[in-house]
C-alpha cells in the first residue's frame, strides 16, 4: 500500500473515532465549547491534527459554527445536533459528519441524510458525472418526504486543501464534470423538512477563518498574529478560539479585527437554514477506485 493511502486511511480512522466520541458526549446541557475542545484534543491524542475546527450545528445552524473562546451555549433540549469533524496527517485529510437527535421527532431526518449518503457512495465511480450523484442524493431525500439543502455541496479534497475544484451537488440539475479514479471527495448531503426553504443563508456570526493573503498591517500585534497564522494555519481553516489560546498579545481583539478588516484572513459565515428549520447531515470521505469508491471514514 502506498504511503499516501496509508495516511488517508489513518486520518479516516481518527475521524471515525471522533464521531464515536461525539455520539457518546453530546447530550442536553453539555456546553458546545466542551464538545469542540474534547474532539479537537482527541484528534491530537490519536496522532492527527484537526483539519478544521469542529463544526457543531444545533437545529437550523447548518455549517461553520464552532465555539468562540468563552462560549456559554449548551446543547438545548430536544435538539438535532450536527458534528462535522476533520483530521489530517501531513495534510492528508479525512472529513466526516454525523447528526445526533435528542428528540425522536428528528430521527427520520437523520435517516434521510444517511440514506442519501449511502446512495451517493453507491453511485460514485470513475466516469460518473457529479450531477448523477446529486440526482441520487435528491431522489433519496425526497423519498423520505424531505428536502436537500441545495446550496451546499460535497467537495474534492487534495493534500492540505479542503475544497478543490469539483463539487458534488446535493440536488439534480447541477453539472460539474465527471469523477475520476484516484480522486478524493467529501460527500455531504444535508436534509431538512418539507416546509423549510431548502437552502442556507449567511448569518452575521463568524468563528472560523482562513488565511487569504499578505497585507500591510499597522499594529505590531496584528503582525505578530499574522505571522503565527502563516506559520500554523496557512492552508487549512482555523478558529478564532484557537488563536486566543495560541498567541498571547496585549490587544488580541484589536489585532484580530485588523486582520479581518484588511482581508488578510477571511471568515466563513455561520450558515443557517433560511426559514429556521432543523437540518441533518451525513458525510464521508471517499477515495475513488477503479470499480467504485472506498469509504475511509
Ligand atoms: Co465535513
Amino acid at each position: 500500500m502506498s504511503e499516501v493511502l496509508e495516511k488517508y486511511l489513518e486520518a479516516g480512522k481518527i475521524a471515525k473515532r471522533l464521531k464515536d466520541e461525539a455520539r457518546a458526549i453530546v447530550d442536553v446541557g453539555v456546553p458546545l465549547l466542551e464538545v469542540c475542545e474534547r474532539l479537537e484534543h482527541l484528534t491530537v491524542e490519536l496522532g492527527g491534527k484537526p483539519a478544521f475546527p469542529v463544526n457543531i450545528g444545533v437545529n437550523d445552524v447548518t455549517a461553520h459554527y464552532t465555539s468562540p473562546a468563552g462560549d456559554l451555549n449548551a446543547v438545548p433540549e430536544g435538539a438535532i445536533v450536527k458534528l462535522d469533524v476533520g483530521a489530517h496527517l501531513d495534510g492528508h485529510i479525512a472529513d466526516t459528519a454525523i447528526t445526533v437527535a435528542l428528540s425522536p421527532e428528528h430521527e427520520e431526518l437523520i435517516l434521510s441524510a444517511q440514506a442519501a449518503l449511502q446512495s451517493a457512495v453507491e453511485t460514485i465511480k470513475p466516469g460518473v458525472k457529479v450531477s448523477e450523484v446529486g440526482a441520487a442524493i435528491e431522489k433519496t431525500i425526497s423519498r423520505f418526504g424531505h428536502k436537500p439543502i441545495r446550496n451546499l455541496m460535497g467537495h474534492r479534497i487534495e493534500r492540505y486543501s479542503l475544497h478543490t475544484g469539483k463539487s458534488i451537488p446535493n440536488v439534480s440539475g447541477i453539472e460539474g464534470g465527471k469523477i475520476e479514479e484516484g480522486e478524493i471527495y467529501a460527500v455531504e448531503p444535508f436534509a431538512t423538512v418539507q416546509e423549510a426553504a431548502g437552502f442556507v443563508r449567511d448569518s452575521n456570526e463568524t468563528f472560523i477563518f482562513r488565511y487569504n493573503r499578505e497585507k500591510r498591517l499597522k499594529s505590531v500585534d496584528a503582525r505578530t498574529l499574522v505571522d503565527h497564522v502563516k506559520k500554523e494555519h496557512r492552508f487549512l481553516p482555523f478558529a478564532s478560539r484557537w488563536l486566543h489560546s495560541e498567541v498571547h498579545i496585549p490587544s488580541f481583539e484589536a489585532a484580530f479585527q485588523e486582520l479581518v478588516a484588511s482581508r488578510c484572513i477571511i471568515p466563513y459565515r455561520v450558515l443557517v437554514e433560511a426559514r429556521g428549520f432543523p437540518v441533518s447531515q451525513a458525510e464521508h470521505t471517499v477515495i475513488v477506485e477503479r470499480d467504485g469508491c472506498r469509504v475511509i471514514t
